[in-house]
């Protein structure tokens, strides 16, 4: 294993200290305002079938919060899209469907949306006829580059050394040293429904040696609730063996994931640009509820070969007993190959890497735990699920390791 600083991020710690120092002794000092944007363009005329455009100028990279206040003429749905004329053929949804059910005002507030700095071109889209009073745009966390790389030897026999891990065996809430979470309901690129929260430990928390992330029943605002753990901002990772010990739930509409998000992510715009790694994907409608046999996805996605163009490169293997039996997921990845395995069946490789298009694991990835509900791959949430009594819907995780061989 090597130790990478980022040169750019030397003074980057001491930064923090003095700020924390001045924030400790506040009673002069205040905490500086976060940037927001009222967008001017508005009020914006919706009538179902053509969208309007609009500019934005983001000010900082990272994820916001969008204000919208609409008044809709009967009911309809209405949502956001960056990035218009992106070169890429993409279509960018940064607050999934916001829908209206009533002619009326209605004020929507869509969390974390992820934005990079600069002129974003916007449309608002309709399936009603509204008129779209205001937009503003508020930070609610400035993207933080992940100060720490860590660089695994693959190349020798000797047995595997664990250079980081978590092993889940505090109490209440993640540890703090090693994740953040990823917060809001912005959709997450696939219209999942679910509310990401922080630091909720209805959500996320340490108990008996296990991480569980556990996703509950809302209300009308914010329908289900979650948690996504990931590194980015804490440490990251390049090469190594990854090691995910899980148990994921069978309920319809369950969508339970560990995996790799390249360092290089600032928004939608830059995936799947900056590679992912899927290491352990299950969704509950493929789970039998009686067995808890199903089956585990594995899949990496690049630009060159991503599930949105249809060419992603993914295999299955089955898996027996998901629900109540741990199971090891785990990546073996190296300079020339991403290998997948289940309880140390090899059964998948990546090894595309004639562009830096369809080879971007040469840079940092960081690490990535989740219970999303719904959306794409989750697909419709069983109403069972949100029922009085139901069981809670969990992801149970007894550890997560890197691994190294020299
Ligand atoms: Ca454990």
């Amino acid at each position: 294993m090597n130790l990478t600083m980022r040169p750019d991020l030397i003074g980057y710690s001491l930064a923090a200290v003095c700020l924390a120092a001045a924030s400790s002794c506040s009673s002069v000092a205040e905490t500086p305002a976060l940037p927001s944007v009222q967008v001017p363009a508005f009020p914006i005329a919706l009538d179902g079938q053509v969208g309007e455009d609009f500019t934005v100028d983001v000010p900082v990279t990272g994820r916001y919060r969008l204000l919208l206040d609409l008044e809709a003429s009967g009911p309809g749905t209405f949502w956001v899209e960056d990035y218009i004329g992106n070169p890429d053929g993409r279509t960018y949804d940064i607050t999934g469907p916001l829908a209206v059910e009533e002619a009326g005002k209605r004020k929507f507030v869509v969390d974390g949306s992820p934005l990079q700095a600069g002129e974003h071109r916007m449309r608002m889209h309709g399936s009603g006829v509204a008129e779209a009073k205001s937009l503003k745009l508020e930070l609610l966390r400035e993207h933080q580059v992940t100060p720490l790389i860590l660089e695994q030897s693959m190349a020798g026999d000797d047995p595997w050394e664990v250079v980081w891990a978590d092993e889940f065996n505090g109490t209440g809430l993640p540890d703090q040293d090693k994740w953040t979470h990823d917060l809001g309901d912005w959709g997450w690129g696939n219209r999942e429904p679910q509310y990401y929260t922080d630091g909720d430990s209805k959500n996320a928390r340490q108990e008996d040696g296990v991480l569980i992330i556990e996703a509950r029943p809302g209300d009308a605002a914010r329908p289900w609730t979650s948690a996504r753990l990931t590194t980015r901002g804490k440490v990251s990772f390049l090469y190594g063996r990854i090691e995910i010990r899980a148990k994921v739930p069978s309920m319809d509409g369950t969508w339970a994931a560990g995996w790799t998000l390249g360092d290089d992510y600032r928004d939608e715009v830059s995936w799947p640009y900056c590679g992912e790694i899927d290491i352990m994907e299950a969704v509950g409608h493929e789970i039998d509820d009686e067995s808890g046999d199903g089956i585990n996805h594995g899949s990496c996605h690049t630009r060159a070969f991503y599930f949105k163009q249809g060419n992603h490169i993914s295999e299955t293997i089955p898996v027996k007993s998901m629900q109540e039996d741990f199971h090891v997921y785990a990546c073996e990845w190296d300079a020339d190959q991403v290998r997948l395995y289940l309880d140390g069946v090899h059964y998948y490789t990546y090894d595309q890497k004639a562009t830096p298009e369809a080879w971007p694991f040469d840079r940092a990835q960081n690490l990535i735990l989740n219970l999303a509900m719904g959306g794409g791959m989750g697909g419709e949430i069983d109403p069972a699920a949100s029922a009085e009594g139901a069981p809670p819907q969990r992801v149970i995780v007894d550890y997560i390791r890197v691994l190294d061989r020299k």
